[in-house]
């Protein structure tokens, strides 16, 4: 049996014409989880026949997706991928390297459009303002929420998310940065997507992520569990 060394969730509702482009560019050492949201186009069946672990998660939602991935993960770093190829999976040492070096817990790529037309204006400016109100807040100099990232299993699996919508991703980094995690942005490639935009690409999806976000942010955000505080001491002893 292989020992993976780091999991890659990739949330997927219907991305057979992106799958094969991503999973024949998964770094060696590293396993696809595709994590198939109730998809219509074969996306499971194309998954698997390429070699992806698939895991079925019917309750819809990018966070319910991304937490089952989670879940279902068994290497002790998991990263997370978009399944659309808007990101190249090559580029996953960039958020994943920081982490197997212990000079991050949480890294996020930020993205950087290839092309004019890879990132709507309206998605760019909504990130542009959650990112401006999330250092304000925080005090984490983060420039762009993006969904290339990774982080220790154990770790993950200690904040204890409970979003299961569009505000995983940012539940995710609340989390992290109320337990002191070391958070680093690393630049990261971003592509036009392959196939139909559903989030951000859309109004209607631009407005559900809002709606899910604003939640998040307007209450006052819950310390995580004690156990997601990393204590480097623990921490070091858990790696010997
Ligand atoms: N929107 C959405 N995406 C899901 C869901 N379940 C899994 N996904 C996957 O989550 C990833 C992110 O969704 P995208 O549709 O790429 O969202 P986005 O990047 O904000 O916007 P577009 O790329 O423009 O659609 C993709 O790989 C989707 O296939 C779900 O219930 N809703
Ligand atoms: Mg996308």
């Amino acid at each position: 049996m292989i020992n993976f060394r780091v999991d890659v969730v990739l949330p997927c509702l219907n991305e057979a014409q992106a799958l094969p482009w991503i999973l024949e560019r998964m770094p060696v050492g590293y396993r696809a989880i595709v994590v198939d949201n109730g998809s219509t186009d074969g996306s499971a069946a194309i998954a698997r026949s390429l070699g992806a672990q698939v895991v079925h998660e019917n309750r819809r939602g990018f966070g319910a997706a991304a937490h089952a991935g989670l879940l279902a993960a068994t290497a002790p770093i998991v990263a997370f991928c978009d399944a659309d190829a808007s990101m190249d999976p090559r580029d996953l040492p960039l958020v994943v390297d920081p982490i197997s070096a212990d000079e991050a817990d949480l890294v996020l790529g930020r993205r950087r459009p290839t092309t004019r037309n890879a990132w709507p204006p309206h998605a760019r400016l909504a990130n542009t303002y959650l990112s401006w109100r999330l250092r304000r807040t925080t005090g984490v100099n983060i420039h762009d929420l993006g969904p290339m990232r990774a982080a220790r299993r154990d770790h993950l699996l200690a904040l204890d998310l409970i979003d299961r919508r569009s505000g995983y991703p940012l539940e995710m980094f609340l989390g992290a940065a109320a337990a002191n995690w070391r958070i680093r942005e690393v630049d990261t490639p971003y592509a036009p997507r392959v196939g139909r935009s559903k989030v951000t690409g859309t109004v209607r999806g631009t407005l559900t992520a809002i709606k899910d976000m604003s939640a998040l942010l307007s209450t006052n955000y819950r310390r995580p569990a004690a156990a997601a505080n990393i204590d480097p001491s623990i921490r070091n002893e858990a790696r010997s």
